[in-house]
């Protein structure tokens, strides 16, 4: 069990960040074990070790730095050895998913950009794709309502095993619920594992159940496995930094603000714009 209490940054905790222009909320959607959060921690390793090149960028922060610690703590690159992976992220039976800040600031100019990821548990997902107001999916809904932009998670190793079938009708729930949720907001396929073969037909499939109902979605294959065998310590694993250069340049759509909702008690929608 992740020790998340105190260490990824809970709805009470961001009073903090929202002192600040809104953080950008990135949501990462995908079924139990597909690698969201072994995502997250790839990238707050190669931030750390200077490998991730985000176009003038650089690291000017983090509210949650020990929710990043528990993620990445377990999957520390050692030269020479097989990739560790983090811990499954448990429910806690929560309403809003555990979630990693960020700030980044560009070189050329000043002000640092806050940037929440959502680390939330496979099988919020699951159920809210089969029921959007569905108790146990609440989470999941949580995510939907309030992210500006989203990685939907395609896990070549579900879809390459035994239980292809079911991992790929699951993954066909998720992309349509997200498209009847979407609004304008951007989205990207990305097919976690990529080290994992697949049969050709069965990613066209994947492919087109997501495109069908996200044509303009981006696409984007991650691998902690490096693709070149090169020199352990320069492991980049394999299309993390492009997939982090995009979320990171996600704009969020200009709304028009209606007037402070002074009764709001959720510090980061005090607008009051959240979708009923
Ligand atoms: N081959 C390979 N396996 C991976 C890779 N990334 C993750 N895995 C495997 O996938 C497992 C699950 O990864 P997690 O990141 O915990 O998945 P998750 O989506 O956060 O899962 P939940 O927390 O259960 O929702 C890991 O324990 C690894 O076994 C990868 O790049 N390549
Ligand atoms: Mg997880």
């Amino acid at each position: 069990m992740l020790p998340w209490s105190g260490s990824a940054l809970g709805l009470a905790d961001l009073g903090f960040v929202s002192g600040r222009a809104r953080p950008l909320v990135i949501g990462i959607i995908g079924a139990q074990n597909a690698g969201k959060t072994t995502l997250l921690g790839a990238w707050y390793l190669l931030l750390g070790r200077g490998l991730a090149n985000l176009g003038g960028r650089r690291f000017a922060g983090s509210y949650s730095l020990s929710g990043w610690e528990a993620v990445a703590g377990a999957m520390r690159w050692a030269p020479g050895h097989p990739p560790r992976f983090p811990p499954h992220t448990t429910s806690r039976g929560g309403r809003a998913p555990g979630m990693l800040h960020l700030a980044l600031r560009h070189e050329d100019h000043g002000r640092p950009v806050d940037y929440l990821f959502t680390d939330a548990p496979g099988e919020w997902f699951q159920k809210w794709a089969v029921n959007t107001n569905s108790q146990e999916g609440g989470g999941a809904r949580w995510v939907s309502d309030h992210a500006d932009a989203f990685l939907v998670v395609a896990d070549r190793e579900a879809l390459s095993g035994e239980a292809m079938g079911s991992a790929r009708g699951s993954l066909q729930l998720l992309a349509r619920r997200l498209a009847s949720e979407l609004r304008e907001r951007p989205v990207a396929l990305v097919w976690t594992k990529a080290d994992v073969e697949i049969a050709p037909a069965m990613e066209t499939a994947v492919r087109k159940a997501v495109f069908d109902v996200m044509p303009n979605a981006a696409e984007f294959s991650v691998s902690v496995v490096d693709e070149a065998d090169g020199d352990p310590a320069l492991n980049k694993g394999t299309g993390l930094v492009d997939l982090l250069r995009w979320a990171v340049d996600v704009r969020r759509a200009t709304v028009e603000l209606p007037s402070p909702a002074a009764t709001s008690k959720d510090p980061l929608f005090v607008y009051g714009s959240r979708p009923k």
